[in-house]
């Protein structure tokens, strides 16, 4: 499962992070720290009594430095003045004008003079950092950008995916080890796109006051719902709670047969009316016949829509006013990546649904879909379908999913 995404972003990012590290600019920058020289009698007025000294207007900071890491140690450059011409006649220091670099070289590798020049002597230190500009990085990101693409990942996604590392690398002091800053904002970013707004069902279920729990079920022709039907009312059945399956998909002929196997299996009830009969209607006896007989969960199987049918979709809205579902499931097939989470907006749009749950997951090498529809929909995913037995119904985890994808 998403093997090859998985295989493929670990190369990508790989290469991301060494383009990033090559195509980073270097920055000199020199900076001048008072040392703490000795913890000796402290006189700190010889400082002025010296010529030679640089004029410096910062006053000497009161803690020993001589361990500070490099970063904390970025300061305003002080103005470089050359020793020949602090002899002449000290200059009026030009705090703007940045020393320029030929110049810093001559003077930073002299030892700090003047042993006896007082309490703080002055040492001058060339900082290299690397920062890439948005531009590089926009460059850069492209082939990443590709490869998500090409795994299904949705564009709304990547765009975010983008800004996130966007906001930690671009044109910032680049982190010693690229790569890893790289995977840590990757795994914030997925864990945040991952975790939106879970449900815990079975307890919801379990709290609603008037019973039956309603949920009913949408999708496209053969994305599993009537098999997630079945799955569902399994895991349900094995914390306890008592089923009724509502065979609403009286479109095709083979539907309610389908269905009425799956009850009898699962050993639990089904409501049915004749082929070609009103969904809303069959929806509606189920409801009637779980409050008669206390169940716990109506399960609405429905046919599968085009999403693009304007009069199946009027039905489905019908049966949505009348039976007022407290969870709208759509399903959706994890393999048709871009197509499922298309279909998902649809079906989002028309009867604003509360979730999904993706099918064939097990098959799906890719895995841009589960990462992508919570994102897009903004709605959890609920379960993810992993095989044809009734088991095989995984309840969805960020943690999960970002693990198969090797962070
Ligand atoms: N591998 C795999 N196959 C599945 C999964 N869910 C459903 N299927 C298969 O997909 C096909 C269509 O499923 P069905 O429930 O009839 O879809 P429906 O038309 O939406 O009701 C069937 O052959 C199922 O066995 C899944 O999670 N993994
Ligand atoms: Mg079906």
């Amino acid at each position: 499962m998403f093997n090859k995404l998985k295989n493929k972003l670990k190369e990508a990012l790989s290469v991301f992070s060494k383009k990033t590290e090559e195509e980073a600019e270097k920055k000199e920058e020199v900076v001048e720290e008072p040392i703490k020289e000795e913890p000796a009698e402290a006189e700190p007025k010889e400082e002025k009594a010296t010529e030679e000294e640089t004029p410096v207007e910062e006053t000497p900071k009161e803690e020993p430095v001589e361990e500070k890491p490099k970063e904390e140690t970025l300061e305003e450059p002080q103005p470089e003045i050359k020793e020949e011409e602090v002899e002449e006649k000290a200059p009026e220091p030009e705090p703007e004008t940045p020393t320029p670099k030929e110049e810093v070289k001559e003077t930073k590798e002299e030892p700090p003079k003047e042993e006896k020049a007082g309490f703080f002597k002055k040492i001058k230190q060339t900082i290299t950092t690397k920062t890439i500009s948005e531009e590089k990085f926009d460059k850069l990101f492209w082939d990443l950008e590709l490869l998500l693409l090409e795994n299904n990942v949705s564009v709304e996604v990547i765009e975010k995916i983008k800004q996130d590392l966007k906001l930690e690398l671009v044109d910032k002091p680049l982190p010693r080890d690229v790569l890893k800053k790289i995977q840590e904002t990757l795994t914030k970013t997925l864990t945040e796109i991952l975790s939106l707004d879970p449900i815990d069902l079975i307890n919801k279920i379990k709290q609603k006051d008037n019973k039956p729990f309603i949920i009913a079920i949408f999708g496209i022709n053969g994305s599993g719902k009537t098999t997630t039907v079945a799955k569902l009312s399994h895991l349900f059945q094995q914390n306890g709670l008592k089923t009724v399956l509502a065979a609403s998909d009286t479109f095709r002929a083979a539907a309610i047969q389908q269905l009425e196997e799956h009850a009898q299996k699962l050993n639990t009830r089904i409501i049915k009316h004749d082929y070609g009969s009103d969904a809303a209607a069959v929806a509606f006896d189920a409801i009637k016949y779980a409050q008669k007989n206390k169940l716990d969960v109506v399960l609405i199987d429905t046919a599968g829509r085009l999403h693009s049918n304007t009069n199946l979709m009027d039905e489905l809205k019908k049966l949505v006013r009348v039976t007022n579902p407290d969870l709208k499931v759509f399903i959706g097939e994890s393999i048709t990546g871009n197509d499922c989470i298309e279909q998902a907006k649809k079906f989002q749009e028309i009867i604003n649904i509360d979730a999904a749950i993706l099918t064939k997951a097990d098959i799906d090498e890719k895995g841009g879909a589960p990462l992508s529809i919570s994102y897009t929909i903004k709605k959890p995913i609920l379960y993810l379908g992993v095989g044809q037995e009734y088991s095989q119904l995984e309840e969805f985890n960020a943690q999960t999913i970002l693990k198969r994808l090797g962070f």
